[in-house]
């Protein structure tokens, strides 16, 4: 097999997408501009803590699908990258949130101390606020060369996104379930879709929106999300059993411990694997129109269900 720089050739000569230096060179461009994205001025502490979390490392899965569908759909990195930094921002404030005692209470995240262990809950909590406010500034300040309704319509999903609607209504739905570990498929369900799921969706969409897709490419594009979502929460949770703390950056067997439902207590863990393998393979049908263009959408949907952190 012959390596080249996104794509190996095999013994038919057939291209097969290198996923690995795609990860690697997307998720270094993402690094760059999180880095350039927030400086830090006065009051010092809150800056600094919201970059701590922000560039504490993460696989930057959100941002590189925004990116990826902004260039399936006709646009380019440059358009999508301050999208791409605000989804991160939204999720990392996400995780410092879900870390807190009142909520998750984890010591660690990404394999390092959560931003409460390192600043203090007050600061934590508003670091968080910082990041979610920031985001919307940082898309709608530094966006160019893309008709302003766009944008618009980019801010009113991230704002769905994150609401009751999505990430919040999702951590509440979890937060009255702990400790009932007989709730339903469709709950579990209804969770994951509203806490994972969601920002998901957001990233490939937001990256559609920008380019100018069609309503029929967003509704393809959406659906591949949903599924991939799901998948994604459900190989998280097995996860949670199988991997190691140094695998997962953060302690695992916490579902367990906290008598949390998820889908191997629902299911098993082998059943859980057949229903992720075929939310997967729902997802890349919906890419069958785009030919080559979508490798990277499905080689990241393949990603997704082996990857092992
Ligand atoms: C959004 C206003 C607002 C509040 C937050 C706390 C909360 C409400 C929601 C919880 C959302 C949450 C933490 C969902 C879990 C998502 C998940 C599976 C995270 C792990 O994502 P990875 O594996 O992590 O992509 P890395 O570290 O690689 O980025």
């Amino acid at each position: 097999m012959v390596k080249t720089d996104e794509k190996s050739i095999n013994s038919d000569n057939a291209a097969i997408f290198a996923l690995p230096s795609y990860l690697k060179q997307r998720k270094s461009l993402v690094d760059k501009a999180l880095d350039n994205s927030l400086s830090i001025k006065k009051p010092e502490t809150i800056y600094q803590a919201m970059r701590y979390s922000l560039l504490a490392g993460g696989k930057r899965l959100r941002p590189i699908l925004c990116l990826a569908t902004c260039e399936l759909t006709g646009g380019s990195i440059d358009m999508a990258m301050p999208t791409a930094c605000a989804l991160e921002m939204i999720h990392t404030m996400s995780l410092i949130h879900d870390d807190l005692p009142a909520m998750d209470n984890d010591d660690y995240r990404r394999g390092k101390l959560t931003n409460h262990k390192v600043y203090g809950e007050d600061i934590a909590i508003l670091a968080g606020d910082g990041l979610l406010a920031y985001a919307f500034e940082y898309v709608a300040a530094n966006t160019y060369d893309i008709p302003a309704e766009r944008i618009v319509r980019v801010i009113a999903c991230l704002g769905r996104t994150v609401g009751a609607a999505g990430l919040v209504g999702g951590q509440v739905l979890d937060l009255e379930s702990e400790g009932k570990p007989d709730i339903s498929s469709q709950t579990l369900t209804f969770i994951h879709t509203h806490k994972t799921g969601a920002l998901l969706e957001a990233s490939v969409v937001s990256g559609a929106i920008l380019a100018g897709a069609s309503a029929e490419d967003i509704t393809k594009l959406s659906q591949y999300a949903q599924n991939i979502g799901l998948a994604f929460q459900i190989i998280d949770d097995i996860l949670d059993i199988t991997a190691t703390d140094e695998e997962l950056g953060k302690t695992a067997g916490k579902d367990l411990q906290a008598q949390k439902a998820t889908y191997p207590s629902l299911w098993g863990i082998e059943k859980s694997q057949t229903h992720a393998q075929k939310l997967i393979d729902d997802a890349i049908a919906q890419l069958a129109t785009y030919e080559e263009k979508a490798e990277p959408l499905r080689a990241i949907a393949n990603y997704i269900i082996i990857r092992n952190h």
